[in-house]
């Protein structure tokens, strides 16, 4: 089944001929509507007409989240806020979440790439489709949300926590399929078994699930728990948000959505494309995009690409999971942490030293996060209610800058690894065997 078979079945040359015109276009869109890229693509003499094929990309600079941060809030946007319909945001690097911006003609095409991996991955206008990610600045649930409806499907808008009730909904409504995260997929399946109705009560077929990395073993429980078919899907906020990519029903890799994303892999070093097969990271270019364009955004993300045709018969490049990252971003819970966010919470408090470490901890389906604090000076040991005071305010500060709820360990002074070279603030317990 197909949401636009002619695209989606597109010959080679003819996916590759339509790339190039949209990147000239947006080249030079970007170059006439973004300051930003005016500047950057003045200073390494690009125009459109140099770019003559696809690999002439190289000679544009690549676009980091630090130039997001860089132009917060709107900085990068090409058009009139009065031509914006929606604005998210995803994690920054720091205090500041990186802030992404839709038109009308943004949200429909992001709708039609949802719609289409939807499609691919078995989702029908029969299906009553349960949206379990949190709705909000998180570009999930409204981009599946829209993306489903599109197809015709029956969208309940559940969104994540209250569990039980989400539970109670499924049953009652005889929901068909449902988007998550894996892990919290996991942990409703856990959930569903401890509330003792029997698991015929339960009609799930399909899982779309994405936004976090799940290991073949995971996805395996999570089939089984439910008794339904599942898939991986990828996006990031800065590129759309979920649409990106994902599998199809035949699952040997991740179809882009190759007429609006142009995907390199390249060495996240010397950023020199690898050879096809090989693993690397992602820098990726929307063709599309109006409001917030972006030419050859790094995304951290490490996998690589193939572009033999699939066995479905869509034509569009397949990229494998993910890997890993380049950087030292981790996904907890579905949300994106970086060690700098609390680094810059930590930095800004009194009585706290410069040392700190994050622990990291699979807790039954649910991913935890610690975050061990060392203060500065012994003499603060003897006040038991100002240690008290201080982890609550860190604790807070955490939360209004991640998003989560996270563990706060006062430790003694001199108490945290000091580092030679680059400090190893994280410890990943995760895929741990116990
Ligand atoms: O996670 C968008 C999304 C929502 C994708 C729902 C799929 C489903 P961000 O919050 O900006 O956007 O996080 C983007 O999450 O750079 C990856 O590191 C990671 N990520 C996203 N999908 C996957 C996946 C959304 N399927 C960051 N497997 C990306 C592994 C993923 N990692």
């Amino acid at each position: 089944m197909f949401f636009q078979k002619d695209v989606e079945t597109m010959k080679r040359k003819d996916i590759e001929a339509l790339q190039l015109e949209k990147l000239r276009h947006m080249v030079d869109y970007c170059y006439r509507n973004v300051p930003f890229y005016t500047k950057k693509l003045d200073e390494a003499h690009v125009t459109a007409d140099k770019i003559k094929s696809l690999s002439d990309i190289k000679y544009i600079p690549p676009t980091t989240k630090a130039d997001l941060r860089d132009n917060y809030p709107f900085g990068m946007f090409a058009v009139p806020m009065s031509d914006i319909v929606r604005i998210h945001a995803s994690s920054g690097t720091t205090g500041k979440p990186t802030v992404v911006g839709y038109t009308k003609n943004d949200l429909d095409m992001w709708s039609d790439c949802v719609a289409r991996l939807a499609v691919a991955a078995g989702a029908t206008k029969e299906d009553i489709v349960q949206i379990s990610f949190g709705y909000g600045m998180f570009t999930g649930a409204l981009g599946l949300h829209c993306g489903l409806e599109k197809i015709g499907c029956a969208v309940v808008p559940n969104s994540s926590g209250n569990t039980e009730k989400a539970l109670m909904f499924m049953r009652d409504f005889k929901t068909t399929a449902l988007v998550a995260t894996p892990s919290y997929a996991l942990y409703m399946a856990e959930t569903a078994k401890k509330l003792e109705y029997p698991m015929s009560d339960y009609h799930l077929r399909l899982g779309l699930f994405g936004s976090e990395g799940c290991t073949p073993e995971m996805r395996t429980q999570i089939e089984k728990g439910w008794g339904l078919f599942a898939t991986d899907n990828y996006g990031m906020s800065e590129l759309i948000g979920p649409g990106v990519s994902g599998e199809c029903t035949e699952r040997c890799g991740l179809h882009i959505n190759e007429d609006h994303f142009l995907v390199e892999v390249v060495d996240p070093e010397t950023l020199e494309p690898v050879d096809e097969g090989e693993d690397g990271e992602l820098i990726v270019t929307p063709l599309s995009k109006e409001a917030f364009p972006l030419l050859r955004y790094r995304t951290r993300d490490i996998s690589n690409v193939i572009y033999e045709p699939c066995k479905c018969g869509r034509t569009f490049a397949r990229m494998e999971k993910i890997k890993g990252r380049s950087d030292d971003m981790l996904k907890i819970r579905g949300v994106n942490v970086f060690p700098s966010q609390i680094e810059s919470v930590l930095v800004g408090m009194k009585n706290v030293s410069p040392h700190y470490q994050l622990i990291v901890r699979r807790e039954g389906f649910a991913d935890t996060l610690e975050v061990q604090v060392e203060l500065s000076d012994n003499s603060l040991l003897e006040s038991f209610g100002m240690i008290q005071d201080l982890q609550n305010s860190i604790k807070h500060n955490l939360h209004t800058v991640l998003g989560i709820q996270c563990k706060v360990s006062i430790v003694e002074p001199m108490t945290i690894e000091r580092f030679v070279g680059k400090a190893k603030r994280v410890i990943d317990l995760r895929h741990e065997k116990d």
